[in-house]
């Protein structure tokens, strides 16, 4: 397979609500949609990037340049491409995982198009449907919060993750539990808003008995993670701070975490996801599919990921609908709280060209 020519096109989608973590608040999700023409066909994908460098160091435009000046080139020159060779050629490059994970995806669809195999086949998926919660951001009051809850709960999602941070934690914790009661799966994630000097404050959601409490500290921060771990009996989540495969060991190895949440753009592609998860399984820990507010095109190849069998707790993946009024692609709606797995080749989706045209705010052709 060789790679003709690529485009770049920078998409802008309204939130349904406002989405306040401890990072910041957003309301229109940018995205960048990367669109390979291969000499087997087309291939897609997503880049995952905020605007801003918040919640990891890579930030929107940032990843179009380096994807155009410097991933594209490589390819272009490179002459034969596969998925493993691509990821190997841009190894060679340090960071900019979420650009990486885009042009590995894209070229990944492509080359699975071409043989008629789905990702979650090629993956090594052993579910149809995935099981499926919902990320809860922050509001400005408690009613507002139980209001939210209570609609994704009538809606059958089957876990409710809530945002928190040094003043919304406890307090909006026992309000939903008082609310909704006990047995509802419910975790807690503060993207790095904590300081070793809340450990004992921490120690204070013991009682709510959540599934877990996801990335209190910065991500480089591993000791504090393991000494909230011991001190704590909610078992410790990483998001943030796993970047690959080998950070998985490490944080496992030095008792810093008892689950993992896996993004594909914050390890560098999906089958550096996979081996996140292959890590994972054989130390006997579950790990869950993260989110980063994705298209239609991210949400897809996702749902091929959390297929995998080691993927025991709902991940992020909620339907079209808790984010966007239009995506870029067909909506994914909840069935018994679960999305369906894709089965078309590839990453099982392309957008719909008017609903990709109406929402696109620049378009970029790149050649050899
Ligand atoms: O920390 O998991 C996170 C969204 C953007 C960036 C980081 C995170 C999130 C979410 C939402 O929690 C997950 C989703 O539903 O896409
Ligand atoms: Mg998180």
């Amino acid at each position: 397979m060789k790679l003709s020519a690529a485009e770049l096109r920078f998409v802008s989608l309204p939130l349904v609500t406002p989405f306040r973590t401890s990072l910041g608040t957003q309301a229109v999700r940018n995205a960048l949609v990367l669109r390979l023409e291969t000499s087997l066909g087309e291939g897609w994908a997503e880049c995952v990037a905020d605007d801003e460098p918040s919640y990891s160091p890579e930030y929107l435009t940032g990843a179009a340049d380096v994807i155009r000046r410097l991933f594209l080139p490589k390819l272009f020159a490179m002459g034969e491409l596969d998925p493993a060779g691509v990821a190997v050629a841009l190894d060679g490059f340090r960071g900019h995982p979420m650009a990486k994970s885009a042009v590995e995806t894209a070229v990944l669809d492509a080359s699975l198009r071409a043989t008629g195999m789905c990702l979650s086949t090629y993956l090594g998926g052993v579910r149809r449907r995935v099981p499926v919660g919902v990320s809860v951001g922050i509001t400005d009051t408690i009613d507002e919060l139980l209001g939210l809850v209570d609609r994704y709960l009538t809606a059958g999602y089957l876990r409710i993750k809530l945002k928190i941070e040094p003043g919304w934690d406890i307090e909006p914790v026992r309000a939903v539990r008082e609310t909704f009661g006990s047995s509802v799966p419910l975790t807690v994630d503060a993207n790095t808003a904590y300081r070793p000097g809340d450990i004992r404050h921490l120690r204070g959601l013991d009682e709510f008995g959540l599934l877990l409490v996801e990335q209190p500290f910065p991500p480089e921060d591993l000791h504090s993670h393991a000494r909230l771990a011991a001190a704590m009996e909610t078992p410790l989540c990483l998001d943030e701070s796993i970047t690959s495969a080998r950070d998985a060991a490490t944080a496992l190895r030095q008792g810093a975490c008892s689950v993992i949440n896996i993004k594909p753009g914050r390890v560098g592609g999906y089958l550096e996801a996979r081996r996140v998860h292959d890590v994972a399984q054989a130390h006997g820990v579950p790990v869950w599919c993260g989110g980063m507010l994705e298209t239609g095109l991210g949400r897809a190849a996702n749902l091929a990921l959390a297929s995998l069998p080691g993927f025991q707790l709902p991940g992020d993946i909620s339907a079209t609908a808790r984010y966007y009024t239009q995506d870029i692609t067909e909506p994914f709606s909840l069935a018994d709280g679960h999305l369906e797995v894709p089965t078309a080749p590839g990453i099982g989706i392309t957008p719909d060209p008017a609903s990709l045209a109406r929402l696109t705010t620049s378009t970029e052709w790149i050649t050899p």
